[in-house]
């Protein structure tokens, strides 16, 4: 891509949870956009969305939208991202895709800046950011397998419900207030009430048992690392919470570990801050995590049956370091090169 003061930048999907949330932070880092092109369905062509204290107005996708943009972030489902990306990057783009639809694909990189942007190459094409759940795992193993290294990951989820977008973070504000009023629900985004509830199953199931959404964390997570050796053993539970996940890890590594040398690694990790200290009562909390761009990593501790494993709570907001901060870090590396 050519170097520029300041590139035409355009967002698909721009209405979305992670869209809001990418315009958002487009303007937070200050990213150089000379213009903003806000993409979204049909439904919402018209609308507009603040950016930089002006109102842009929303245009409905198209093949046709990409002429002259430079950047193309789009987070408008899978489905969109097969039908649009390929003509975004016929157009000259480099297109930074939140889906899963190019995420495993040969010669698509897979990207955490912190971990490999050395995978980023500077051609239009499709630049695949992870599923959040992988994200904030792979940000707290990649210190660990640098000194250790890592031959399986046991990992259980505990995703907001903004993980499944706007619609689903509305299904639990009314259900929550549904049941204080002492009426009856009526699932709709989620096979059951998510309410007081949770629910392991994220995606679809497959005919192995796993849900997509766990197969995605077995694969994305030795794509990104570039070892297909390691293990993810992996169960997503959904949970009534509005934004961060949380995820309870445990890591076997080849070698005996030292905490005191796991501690200092995360802490010195770029993007990660330790929240690690239970006798204040301080760990890493859903609350606390979103709307920050750190993974936050706490209840460090060996496992008490291996020396070689060790256990690990990590949080992270969903929609920033799951999804469009770490797109918009691509973005940022992609411009820096
Ligand atoms: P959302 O709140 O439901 O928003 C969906 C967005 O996609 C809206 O802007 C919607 O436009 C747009 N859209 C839907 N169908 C479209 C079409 N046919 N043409 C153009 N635009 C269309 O969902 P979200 O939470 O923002 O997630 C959006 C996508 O991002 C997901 O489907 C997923 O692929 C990806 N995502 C990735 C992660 C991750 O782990 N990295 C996390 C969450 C989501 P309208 O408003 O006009 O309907
Ligand atoms: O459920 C979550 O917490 C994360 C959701 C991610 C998601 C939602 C809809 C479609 C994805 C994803 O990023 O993997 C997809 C998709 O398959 O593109």
């Amino acid at each position: 891509m050519i170097k520029k003061d300041a590139y035409e930048v355009a967002v698909a999907g721009a209405t979305g949870a992670v869209g809001r949330a990418m315009l958002a932070i487009l303007e937070e880092r200050q990213f150089p956009v000379a213009n903003l092109t806000c993409l979204a369905s049909a439904r919402s062509a018209g609308s507009t969305l603040p950016f930089r204290g002006k109102e842009v107005e929303v245009r409905e996708l198209t093949r046709d939208s990409f002429k002259g943009i430079d950047i193309a972030l789009f987070s408008a489902g899978g489905g969109t991202s097969k039908e649009f990306a390929p003509a975004a990057v016929e157009a000259g783009c480099v297109v930074i895709d939140n889906s899963s639809a190019w995420r495993m694909e040969p010669g698509v990189p897979l990207v955490v800046p912190e971990i490999n942007a050395h995978a980023i190459g500077g051609e239009p094409g499709i630049i695949a950011n992870p599923n959040c759940s992988t994200i904030q795992m792979v940000m707290a193993l990649k210190p660990i397998h640098d000194l250790y290294k890592i031959r399986r990951v046991v990992v259980s989820t505990y995703q907001s419900v903004s993980g499944s977008g706007q619609k689903a973070m509305d299904e639990l504000g009314q259900q929550m207030q549904q049941l204080q009023e002492g009426k009856g629900v009526h699932p709709s985004v989620y096979p059951h009430q998510i309410a007081y509830n949770c629910l392991p199953h994220i995606d679809v199931f497959l005919e192995n048992g796993y849900t997509k959404e766990e197969m995605k964390m077995i694969n994305e997570t030795r794509k990104i690392m570039e070892d297909d050796s390691i293990d993810v053993s992996p169960t997503t539970v959904r949970v009534p919470v509005m934004i961060s996940h949380s995820e309870a890890v445990n890591v076997e590594c080849e070698q005996e570990i030292d905490l005191e040398r796991v501690r200092e690694s995360l802490a010195a990790f770029p993007g990660v801050v330790v929240v690690d200290s239970p006798g204040k009562n301080e760990y890493p909390l859903a609350i606390d995590a979103a709307g920050k761009d750190e993974v936050q990593v706490g209840r460090i501790r060996l496992d008490l049956g291996n020396p070689r494993c060790l256990n690990l709570w990590v949080v992270a907001d969903n929609l920033r370091k799951g999804a469009a901060l770490n797109a918009v870090q691509i973005a940022e590396a992609l411009v820096r090169r």
